[in-house]
């Protein structure tokens, strides 16, 4: 590294030696001293860089057709999962359409004008210092487009918004962010959230859960988020260190978790796990990723390491603040399933209070028994400590 650096420094450097030299020179000429005028522009030389400005105006477009036609495929803009996301998506597309078209006009008076106006034996440049009706033109347009886009930015980002938790069906899931995992907590049947604070944190209650509050009894922690298609979630969000951001790109949702605060998201999932996986755009991507995986685990098993498991397509949260040296590696999965099958997976969970008591029990009976007598609660204990894989993980 430090002897690219140096390389990059001496080329720096000579380029700088070589353009002192041509200073030189040109001011040779102005004051008379030098024979010869070859570095001042002639006609031909003005001709030859007006015609490449041509050249270099040709050169962007191809470059950016083929990039259309090569990488225009946004995935992120289209197939998204969530009620509101094809509004975010027109959104996206309007933008993107005025900023080619725009950029095609205005690429295209640049270079023409720096073309037509190239420099000429004994002409001029015209001086003007100002013109109103130009500044007035050139100001008033994009204030017109930009006001119209921010009016329509600030219509979808408020319908997208509003949430009446009495009139609508809404399901109330907490979302916990820490350095560098997510949590998820459900309300349970009455659909309200036990108070937590970071004070209550102890042991398998890593949520901090008030488990002293009645409507804290029935709620449900988990380690993946599993939502039903078709239903409102409000995501109720807390942070237990510093900024996160809840971010759900296929369900185009994002909201920062600040902490000492609660901030919301809310949206309706509109395509299962299993819908979205059969989706003729995700096959197609999924395939590209096994291709290189497979060749990636081929090579790692060439040097004697474990290869690769092929990719499944699961939706997820990531974080999507920096927020400290793991912060790339902060997701956690999303599972949309049919409203039958989400019941179905609720019921198969105990709830946090349950969970609390049993491993209360569980260390009390570990103490009671005297060491080297029982081994049966150890082995017990193990088993609930291997349950639990994914905690261990996430709390890495
Ligand atoms: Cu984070």
């Amino acid at each position: 590294m430090t002897s690219l650096l140096v390389i990059i420094v001496l080329v720096l450097l000579a380029v700088a030696v070589w353009q002192l030299t041509k200073i030189f020179d040109l001011t040779q000429i102005s004051s008379g001293n030098a024979g010869n005028d070859t570095q001042v522009a002639s006609d031909k030389d003005n001709n030859l860089q007006g015609y490449l400005m041509f050249a270099f105006l040709g050169f962007i477009y191809i470059i950016m057709i083929y990039c259309c036609v090569k990488y225009g495929h946004f995935p992120l803009m289209s197939d998204s999962a969530s009620s509101h996301g094809p509004e975010v998506d027109r959104l996206m597309w309007i933008s993107m359409v005025i900023i080619f078209i725009v950029q095609i006009i205005t690429q295209a008076l640049l270079h023409y004008f720096s073309f037509k106006y190239r420099g000429r034996e004994g002409q001029q440049a015209l001086y003007f210092a100002d013109n109103d009706k130009l500044e007035f033109i050139w100001s008033v347009i994009p204030a017109i487009v930009l006001a119209g886009l921010i009016l329509y930015g600030l219509y979808a980002w408020t319908n997208i918004m509003f949430v009446d938790e009495e009139k609508e069906d809404v399901m109330i899931v907490e979302v916990y962010a820490k350095q560098f995992s997510w949590e998820a907590r459900y309300a349970g049947d009455d659909n309200v959230l036990g108070k937590a604070n970071v004070r209550y944190i102890e042991g398998i209650n890593t949520l901090g859960v008030d488990l002293a509050d009645p409507n804290a009894q029935d709620d449900v922690q988990a380690t993946e988020l599993h939502l039903p298609k078709g239903k409102r979630i409000v995501f109720k969000l807390r942070s237990q260190d510093v900024l996160h951001s809840f971010y759900l790109p296929h369900f185009r949702a994002q909201m920062n978790c600040v902490p000492g605060m609660v901030t919301e998201f809310s949206f309706i999932p509109t395509v299962t796990t299993a819908e979205m996986r059969e989706k003729p755009a995700m096959i197609e991507k999924v395939a590209h990723i096994n291709e290189l995986r497979s060749k990636r685990s081929a090579a790692l098993i060439a040097e004697g390491k474990t290869g690769l498991d092929p990719y499944t397509f699961d939706f997820i949260v990531a974080c999507n603040k920096i927020c400290g040296a793991s912060h790339y590696n902060m997701q956690m999965k999303v599972v949309v399933d049919t409203p039958e099958d989400f019941k179905k997976w609720m019921a198969s969970q105990k709830t946090l209070a349950a969970k609390v008591k049993e491993d209360k029990a569980g260390a009390e009976e570990k103490e009671a028994a005297p060491a080297g007598e029982k081994p049966a609660p150890a082995k017990a204990n193990d088993t609930t400590a291997a349950t639990k894989p994914e905690m261990v993980v996430a709390s890495k």
